[in-house]
Parts: structure tokens; sequence; C-alpha cells
């Protein structure tokens, strides 16, 4: 069903709707804001309504204006660039595309399923692992995803993926590296990639799209 402006469903602590968000921004479209709390009563993304629009059960979902509906924030990400080219999220030359997509895709691919909800409640509830050792878990795949981004990062040499400007790099690191610091992993090996995100966090687009910054973020 077509709706007035794009609606994004999405949870202010999931790192995968924060990408979307930032993309959002970067591309000054407006949206609307729908939350699906991922751990009251169990999750709202759980419901029968919800899945309904997304069977994945997960967030972000987008619907755009057409009544497009789309899951998965990678997806979500092209399919913006392609119907809305104009600042576009990646480098023209393709070498550098598949560079930034294969960064892109470290993280969403490599470290975040890996610490995602569902998978650390299963750890805890089905396998009976201690807080400690889920918070080791944790942080094990994080430090092995960022050290193989941290040359990646370092070739940058102080400029944004784009040159002047951030793009799909910028717009998967910096939510993976809020939940790094959420689960207080240890950055001082990333040095290029701690700077990288620090200088895109500055800008506004970057700010408006932070979990804190959102309507249903807790107190
Ligand atoms: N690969 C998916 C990941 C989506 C995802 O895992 N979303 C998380 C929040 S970051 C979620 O909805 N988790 C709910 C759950 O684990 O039950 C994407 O990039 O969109």
């Amino acid at each position: 069903m077509p709706v007035e402006r794009p609606v994004l469903y999405g949870y202010w602590r999931s790192s995968a709707a924060y990408r979307v968000r930032i993309a959002l921004n970067l591309k000054g479209i407006d949206a609307e804001h729908r939350s699906v709390h991922l751990v009251r009563d169990g999750g709202d993304q759980h419901r029968a309504e919800y899945r309904e629009l997304n069977p994945q059960g997960l967030v972000p979902l987008l619907v755009d204006n057409d009544g497009t509906r789309l899951s998965q924030s990678l997806a979500i990400l092209e399919y913006l660039d392609e119907t809305r080219p104009a600042l576009p999220l990646l480098p023209e030359d393709p070498a550098a595309r598949g560079r930034a997509r294969a960064f892109a895709q470290h993280i969403a691919s490599e470290i975040h399923p890996l610490d995602n909800l569902r998978v650390l409640k299963y750890l805890v509830s089905e396998l009976g692992i201690s807080d400690d050792a889920k918070l080791a878990w944790y942080r094990h795949w994080v430090a092995l995803g960022l050290a193989a981004l941290e040359p990646q990062a370092a070739e940058l040499d102080g400029a944004f993926s784009l040159g002047e400007r951030p793009g799909l790099v910028e717009i998967c690191l910096v939510p993976q590296m809020y939940n790094a610091r959420r689960f207080d992993c240890d950055l001082s090996a990333y040095p290029a990639l701690t700077a990288l995100d620090a200088r895109a966090r500055e800008l506004e687009a970057f700010r408006l799209a932070a979990p804190e910054a959102q309507a249903d973020a807790d107190p």
C-alpha cells in the first residue's frame, strides 16, 4: 500500500537500523520512524502483526512511498542509493565500490550476526553459558572483525571513504563501534577505525541517527 513518506521500522539500539537511519539522513530523505521494541514482553519482532510485514522477524524494515517493502539493511542501503542517486553512498570506481562493499559485508555478515540479540539469548538460555562467557564470546568476534578492517581504515589516512564525504563504509562502521563500546570491547588496537568513527560521528547525519537521539531510546 502506498504511504506518504518512507517508513522505517527500527529500534534505537539496533545497529542494523542505525545504518539505515544514517543513510536516510545523509541523503536527506524524510522518513517516519516506527519502533519495534526488541526486548519488551519478549520482543515485538515476534508478534504476528510485525511478522506479517517482515517474516524475517528482524529490524530494520523499510516501506517506501510506493509500498515497496524491504528487509536487510545492506539491501535497503543499495535500494536507497539506486532509487535516490543524488549523494551516492558508494564510490564510482568499480574496484573502490567492491572494497567499500567488502568492508560493509565484513561487519554485516562476519561480525554482527555472531553477536546479534537472538544469538546471545540462545547462548545463555539454551546452552546455559554464563554472562562472563557471553561477554567473552562477544568481544572475541568484535576483536577478530575489527582487526581485519583496521588496515583498510588506515589507508584512508584521515579522509572519509568517499574523500570529503562518508559513505557505506562509515554507515556500517559507526553502529558497529557503538556496539563495541556498549559491550566495553578494548578498541586500543584499532586507532584508524576509532578515528574514522569519531570523525563521522561529528557530522549531523550521524548525530541525528545515534541511538540516544531516537524517540524510543530508554531514558
Ligand atoms: N542482517 C540483518 C540483521 C538484522 C538484525 O539482526 N537485526 C537485529 C537488531 S540489530 C534484530 O532485529 N534482532 C532481533 C532478534 O535478535 O530477535 C540486517 O542487516 O538487516
